[in-house]
């Protein structure tokens, strides 16, 4: 998941409405897309989130411009950039993530059930591509 879609992670962005559409389950990752070194991505407390102050309450640092975090706990995130006062400008969000659906007995429902999503998927492009050699 692009953090900002097409805006990636920026200031002038409102990423808290951005989250708010959204559904995040363990499993997923965040990419935050940057250029390095004119922001960053801080895993912080909700109290450092609100505030702004990351004097205390950081999980964890991102600079590299290109960081995949993924999320794998079943927890509210909190994420800012701590550059300049992107955090006050709307370079903030918060996150609700939930424990992923098991639809599968086994202990490997979350893999196996991703591997059927890519067998369909697979199956899905062998069936267009048969179509468009019975066109031609
Ligand atoms: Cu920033």
């Amino acid at each position: 998941i692009t953090v900002g879609g097409e805006n990636r992670w920026t200031d002038g962005f409102g990423y808290a409405s951005w989250a708010d559409k959204l559904n995040f389950t363990v499993g997923d990752v965040l990419v935050f897309s940057y250029t390095k070194g004119s922001h960053n991505v801080l895993d912080v407390t909700r109290a450092a989130y609100q505030s702004c102050d990351n004097s205390s309450g950081v999980n964890a640092k991102y600079e590299t411009g290109d960081d995949h975090i993924e999320l794998n706990e079943a927890k509210s995130y909190w994420f800012i950039c701590t550059v300049d006062s992107h955090c006050r400008l709307g370079m903030r969000f918060g996150i609700n993530v939930s424990a992923p659906v098991t639809t599968s007995v086994n202990q490997t429902g979350d893999s196996s059930s991703r591997s059927n999503i890519n067998a369909g998927f697979y199956l899905l492009l062998v069936g267009i591509m048969s179509m468009l050699i019975f066109i031609v």
